[in-house]
């Protein structure tokens, strides 16, 4: 079943094939769909080549540090000149300074409110902006969410404030961009093991926890936030904008 054939999309946060939008990106190509690929910098450039490159030779594949519009600009022009039209768009993005999520939240510097905001939450506007143009036959963007917009999970400090913005963009942009015909929504995904996780001190105990506390008494595979991914971007979900959807074994649910 081709969910996804002749549509075009547009893949932002992939770094290794560890990551939750490699896992998306897979599945969106697996329903059929035609993938462009953003890489940060030149640091990932290799990675993300070899990946994308698993989609065939002319895949398209831009530098872009969500920081510069410079490069959004680059990026939306080269998926016009090359398909003229766009029909999905990834999200799965986020960086705040190592510092920031280590000590207390009180503690946070403007700096590190303003990277992690500017990198976690301003670009999914940024990049709608620059996306809906060409999204002229209608759209579904999809973001990246966690638990830790809305209750306190120690340690993720002001990255928990960034997804809060990220989730309420979600909601003012699925109200601009409805009238076209284009969706916009938040997956929330309990923990998984990618190289964002990789660095913060106690997360082996945090999939325990999940395993031991959520309902499905599991952790979430990232072949699963593939096949929701999948059914954000298909017409089954053409009635549904402005959500976050928990891809999280339950856990949001409990209230101990
Ligand atoms: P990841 O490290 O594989 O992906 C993060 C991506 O952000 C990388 O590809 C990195 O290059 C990109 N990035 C950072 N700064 C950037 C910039 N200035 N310009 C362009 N790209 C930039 O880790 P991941 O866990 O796959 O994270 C993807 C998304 O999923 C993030 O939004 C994260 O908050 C979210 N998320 C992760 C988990 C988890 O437990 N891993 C759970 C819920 C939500
Ligand atoms: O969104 C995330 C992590 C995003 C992230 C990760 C890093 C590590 C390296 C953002 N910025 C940085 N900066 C770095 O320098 N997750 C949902 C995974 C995550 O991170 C946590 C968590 C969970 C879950 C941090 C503290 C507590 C829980």
């Amino acid at each position: 079943m081709s969910l996804l054939a002749g549509k075009i999309g547009i893949v932002f946060g992939v770094a290794n094939k560890r990551s939750i939008a490699w896992a998306i990106a897979q599945a969106w190509a697996k329903a059929g769909a035609t993938l462009a690929f953003t890489y940060q910098g030149e640091r990932l450039k290799e990675n993300v080549e070899e990946l994308a490159g698993t989609f065939g030779p002319d895949t398209l594949l831009m530098p872009c540090d969500v920081t510069k519009d410079a490069d959004i600009d680059k990026v939306f022009a080269d998926v016009g000149a090359k398909f003229g039209k766009l029909h999905l768009l990834l999200h799965s993005v986020a960086f705040a300074p190592k510092d920031a999520l280590e000590g207390q939240f009180v503690n946070t510097s403007r700096e590190a409110f303003r990277i992690a905001h500017d990198i976690s939450a301003y670009s999914l506007v940024a990049l709608a902006r620059g996306a809906a143009p060409l999204m002229t036959e209608g759209g579904s963007m999809v973001a990246m969410s966690y638990y830790g917009a809305e209750k306190v999970v120690p340690h993720y400090n002001v990255m928990g404030v960034a997804k809060a913005a990220l989730e309420a963009s979600t909601r003012y942009l699925a109200y601009d961009l409805g009238p076209k015909k284009i969706r916009v929504n938040c997956i929330s995904a309990g923990p998984v093991n990618t190289l964002a996780a990789r660095g913060i001190s106690g997360f082996s105990e945090m999939l325990k926890h999940y395993e031991a506390h959520s309902p499905l008494k599991r952790n979430v595979l990232p072949e699963e936030l593939g096949a929701t991914g999948t059914f954000l971007a298909s017409d089954g979900a053409a009635a549904i904008t402005g959500q976050v959807l928990y891809v999280d074994s339950g856990y949001q649910i409990m209230g101990m």
